[in-house]
C-alpha cells in the first residue's frame, strides 16, 4: 500500500511528507528542492477495537490510544513538476516512473496561490491553484502517451502475434499496475478497439487520460490553508474539481507533531485541538505560533487536514478496509498474548481466504473457514469481511 505525492514544484510536498512521517527531509521556499524521492511511513486512523472489548491492545506496527489505531502506510515524496515535465522539462519526467508503484497519489497543491507556474515564490492570490492540479493530470496523461508512443513497435508485435489491442496496452503499461479490463473498458468506450498504431494523437492522449482518471486516482490536497486567501480558492476548487479537496497546513501539522514528541503540547495526528503541557516551557513567539495554528486551522478547518487527506484516499478513493486477525479469539491476540497485535488493511472485497493469504500462504492452503470474533459465529472463507472486523482463521492441522 503506497501513497504518491506529487504536485508542482515547492507547494509542500516535502513539508506533507515530513508532518506525515516525522520523517526529516530538506524544504525550503524555493523551486526544486527535492530530487531524490523520499520514503516514509504514515498512518491511517481506525477507531479503536481494543477500547470497544474493554481490552488495551499491543500493535505491532503503528500505535493506538484508545480512541484511534493508527495503521502504518507508505508514503512517497517525489521531486516537483512544472509544466512540460513529461517532455523533460524542469526535473523531467523520473518522478512519474517513481509514482507508477502508488496505488493512489495525493496532488498538493498551494491553495493560497503565493507560487507562480514555475514554483516561484509570490503574492497570495496572484496564481490560480486549479491550474495545477490540471498540469499534474496532464502531464501525467501525457506521460503515458509517450510511453505507448515509444512501445508502439512491440504492440504492433503483440498484435501480429495474435494479442488483443487490451493485452498488449496492458503490457507495455504493466508498471503503472491498471487492470486489464479498466483497459478494455475504455478502448470500448472511446471506439479505439483498431490497432494504436492508427491512432491519432488525440485518441492517444484521450486514451491516457481516461485510463488514468479510472485506475490511478487523485485527492487534492488543498495545502496552505493557514494563509487566509486560501479560503476562496479551496471552495472554488471543491466547486471545478471532480477529485475530494482538502484543506491542508502541512506546516501546522508538522508544527504540532514535533511540540508533541518533543513533549511541550499533547496532540495526535488529525485531532481538532491540542493542549499545552507546560506553557512555562514555551516561549512567547511559540505560544503565539501555536495559538495562530489554532485560529486559522484548527478552529476553522476542523483539523490541520494531513490525516484526512491520507484516510480520504485510503477508506474513500481506494476503498480499502482494516482487518484484525487474532489467534486466540477469547483473548483477542496472537499466542504470546500481544492483544490485537495486527492491524490489516484490505481492499474493499476482500474475503476471509484473502485475509488468510496476506497473512501467510501457508495458512492459505490449510485454511477452513473463519470465526467473527465480536458476532461469534463461523463465516465461510468467501465471505466478504466488514471494516474492522476481527477474525480468527481456523486452519488444518
Ligand atoms: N504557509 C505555509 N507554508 C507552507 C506549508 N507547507 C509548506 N510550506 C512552505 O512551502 C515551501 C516549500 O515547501 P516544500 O515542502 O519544500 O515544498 P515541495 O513541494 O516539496 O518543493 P520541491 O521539493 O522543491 O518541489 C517551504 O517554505 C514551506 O515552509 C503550509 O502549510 N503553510
Ligand atoms: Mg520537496
Amino acid at each position: 500500500m503506497l501513497l504518491g505525492l506529487v504536485g508542482k514544484t515547492n507547494v509542500g510536498k516535502t513539508t506533507f511528507f515530513s508532518a506525515a512521517t516525522l520523517v526529516e527531509a530538506e524544504r525550503e521556499n524555493r523551486p526544486f528542492v527535492t530530487i531524490n524521492p523520499n520514503e516514509g511511513v504514515g498512518y491511517v486512523r481506525v477507531k479503536s477495537v481494543c477500547t470497544e472489548f474493554g481490552l488495551k491492545c499491543d500493535p505491532k506496527y503503528g500505535w493506538c490510544n484508545g480512541r484511534n489505531r493508527y495503521v502504518p502506510v507508505k508514503l512517497l515524496d517525489v521531486a516537483g513538476l512544472v509544466r512540460g515535465a513529461s517532455k523533460g522539462r524542469g526535473l523531467g519526467n523520473k518522478f512519474l516512473d517513481d509514482l507508477r508503484r502508488a496505488s493512489v497519489n495525493v496532488i498538493v497543491v498551494d491553495a493560497s496561490g503565493s507560487t507562480d507556474d514555475e514554483g516561484n515564490p509570490v503574492p497570495p492570490s496572484s496564481h490560480d491553484p486549479v491550474e495545477d492540479v490540471m498540469i499534474v493530470k496532464e502531464e501525467f496523461a501525457l506521460w503515458v502517451a509517450s510511453i505507448v508512443e515509444r512501445s508502439k513497435s512491440k504492440i504492433r508485435g503483440r498484435i501480429v502475434g495474435g494479442s488483443p489491442v487490451d493485452a498488449a496496452l496492458h503490457e507495455v503499461l504493466s508498471g503503472l499496475d491498471i487492470d486489464r479490463e479498466i483497459i478494455k473498458a475504455v478502448l470500448k468506450e472511446l471506439s479505439l478497439e483498431r490497432p494504436p498504431m492508427d491512432w491519432s494523437d488525440d485518441d492517444l492522449i484521450s486514451f491516457s487520460r481516461e485510463i488514468l482518471r479510472r485506475g490511478k486516482p487523485f485527492v487534492v490536497a488543498a495545502n496552505k490553508v493557514d494563509v487566509p486567501e486560501a479560503e476562496d480558492n479551496v471552495k472554488r476548487m471543491r466547486e471545478v474539481l471532480e477529485e475530494p479537496v482538502i484543506p491542508v497546513s502541512a506546516e501546522a501539522e508538522l508544527i504540532l507533531r514535533k511540540a508533541a514528541k518533543a513533549g511541550l503540547i499533547s496532540y495526535e495526528p488529525g485531532d481538532p485541538d491540542f493542549e499545552v503541557i507546560d506553557e512555562s516551557k514555551l516561549n512567547a513567539a511559540q505560544l503565539r505560533a501555536l495559538e495562530a495554528i489554532r485560529e486559522r486551522v484548527l478552529r476553522k478547518y476542523g483539523s490541520t487536514g494531513v490525516q484526512e487527506t491520507l484516510e480520504t484516499a485510503v477508506y474513500d478513493v481506494l476503498g480499502m478496509k482494516v482487518v484484525f486477525p487474532v489467534e486466540n479469539e477469547t483473548k483477542l491476540s496472537d499466542k504470546d498474548g500481544n492483544v490485537l497485535p495486527d492491524a490489516i488493511l484490505l481492499p474493499r472485497d476482500a474475503t476471509v481466504r484473502d485475509l488468510a493469504e496476506k497473512i501467510h500462504s501457508e495458512i492459505a492452503k490449510k485454511a477452513l473457514y473463519g470465526i467473527d470474533v465480536r458476532e461469534r459465529r463461523r463465516i465461510s472463507l468467501d465471505y466478504v469481511l466488514r471494516h474492522r472486523d476481527v477474525v480468527k482463521i481456523v486452519a488444518a492441522r
